[in-house]
């Protein structure tokens, strides 16, 4: 059956397995292509099939989401919870909503988050959770009956020593209250079975802020690694979600300029560049209003383009932290031709595999999402223990044990992406480094 290890051969039956499951094929994709040849070189893998089992979750759980809206009318959503791999530690990832979430947008996430929590040193599986449910125009009411309905399922299915689920698109602070209030009135328990929750109730400072602040740290790292850092350098930031705005806030405050912003509806440019105050709107904007980033064109009176990304913009830095596929090919072609030199990816797998090749012939540094984005569920790992030792720690020491695991996860990608020219390939880095703690660990559980 393992005669033939190539990476076509591997991809060509995991295309067989799971038919249609394109963003599922592309994440593998990107992590075999450097996984297969580390395994030939360490045949131990290879007899193991490990990275036949890796490709598969443990199970993937879907189920019926039926609630009523303000109107009365009755509807019905799909709910999921995929529980990829917990050789490391309990499954552990966000829940997406948005109408676009199906099973391959999930596996994929799965898949990623298993090499992304092995990154940071932490002991948690891999899961990822959602349903195909549009908050967006919901009525807070509405929202709360979607979250009690989806919750009155899926707490059979966690626990927070089996599964801790946390956000995603579409999942904050409001959401994730919801869905724990209705887990502790289902079980009667108090128990940190979700993270990214609130303060009054076992949440944890910076948890919020982590994504973002945790990917500008990984930025800095890499431009460190070559004498350089984010002062002075000017930013495009996709996205003006949770790690969008809190990765702005980092930068600002590191000392880069932010120019752009943007929403599925289209992007803002704002060459003076977005300050503490205007980023203080467009956080009021997004989680009190729920308005549009349009609104930030008007109130600054700078460029807003309707249905375009930010990719055409001339920067030195680009951060893209809106959602999977949002960097293609071309749009990293006029990356490179405007001079950028360095792309930190907030989001999960937002550049195409192509985009990624352009980055990587033409040497501009890339981060992907799984090392860079880690932060966020590295602090919800954080919180998970201050949940269990019943304690709280302060913002700074949190965002000290932030900076350091993001310090630790660039050195473990720059020790095995580092080629002779000096030029960290930090895919393969990731790939391969938070390859071997899982590996490792299934090795030593025999065949199961
Ligand atoms: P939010 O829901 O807070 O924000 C999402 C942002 O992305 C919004 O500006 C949204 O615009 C935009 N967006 C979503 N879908 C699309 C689309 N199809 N096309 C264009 N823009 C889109 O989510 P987060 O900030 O939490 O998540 C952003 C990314 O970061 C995701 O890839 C997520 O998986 C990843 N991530 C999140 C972590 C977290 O801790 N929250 C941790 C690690 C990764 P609009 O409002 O118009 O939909
Ligand atoms: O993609 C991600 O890492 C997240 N959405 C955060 C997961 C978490 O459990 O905090």
């Amino acid at each position: 059956m393992y005669d033939d290890l190539s990476v076509e051969h591997f991809m060509e039956g995991l295309i067989k397995r799971n038919p249609g499951e394109t963003e599922f094929h592309q994440a593998v994709y990107e992590f075999v292509a450097d996984a297969i040849p580390f395994i030939l070189e360490n045949p131990h893998y290879r007899k193991a099939g490990i990275i036949q089992r890796m490709t598969e979750p443990d199970r993937t759980i879907i189920f019926r989401v039926v609630w009523e809206d303000d109107a009365g009318h009755i509807r019905v959503n799909r709910g999921y919870r995929v529980q990829f791999n917990n050789a490391i530690g309990p499954y552990k990832g966000g829940l997406r909503f948005h109408p676009s979430v199906n099973l391959s947008i999930l596996k994929f996430l799965g898949f990623e988050q298993t090499f992304k929590n092995s990154l940071t040193s932490l002991p948690m599986g891999a899961g990822k959770g959602g349903a195909d449910f549009n908050p967006k125009g919901k009525s807070d009411r509405e929202v709360m009956r979607f979250c009690q309905a989806f919750m009155t399922e899926l707490a059979f299915h966690i626990g927070e020593h089996t599964d801790i689920p946390a956000g995603d698109i579409g999942v904050g602070a409001r959401e994730i209250s919801f869905l724990f209030g209705q887990y502790k009135r289902l079980t009667r328990e108090f128990t940190g079975v979700l993270t990214g929750k609130s303060l009054e109730f076992g949440g944890s400072l910076i948890r919020t802020e982590a994504t973002g602040y945790g990917n500008a740290f990984f930025m800095e790292e890499m431009l460190g690694l070559q004498g350089m850092s984010i002062s002075g350098k000017t930013c495009t930031v996709s996205g003006s979600g949770n790690v969008a705005l809190y990765c702005t806030e980092k930068i600002t405050q590191l000392g880069g300029k932010v120019v752009t912003l943007s929403d599925s509806s289209g992007f803002i440019y704002d060459s003076e560049g977005i300050d503490a105050e205007k980023l203080a709107y467009v956080l009021e904007l997004k989680t009190v209003q729920r308005g549009r980033i349009s609104e930030y064109a008007k109130k600054y009176d700078c460029e807003y383009y309707a249905g375009k990304r930010p990719w055409g913009v001339s920067c030195d830095l680009a951060f893209p932290c809106a959602t999977q596929n949002e960097l293609e090919k071309s749009d990293a072609e006029h990356l490179v031709a405007n001079g950028c030199m360095a792309v930190s990816e907030g989001a999960n797998m937002p550049s195409t595999m192509e985009a990624i090749e352009v980055f990587h012939k033409a040497k501009v540094l890339f981060a992907p999402g799984k090392a860079s984005n880690a932060g966020g569920v590295a602090v919800s790992g954080l919180e998970m223990t201050q949940n269990s030792i019943r304690m709280s720690w302060g913002a700074e020491e949190l965002e000290g044990r932030l900076s350091e695991i993001m310090k630790r996860i660039h050195q473990k990608c720059a020790e095995h992406g580092k080629g002779d020219d000096g030029y960290v390939n930090y895919v393969k880095g990731a790939n391969i480094a938070g390859f071997i703690k899982v590996a490792d660990a299934m090795l030593a559980y025999g065949v199961a």
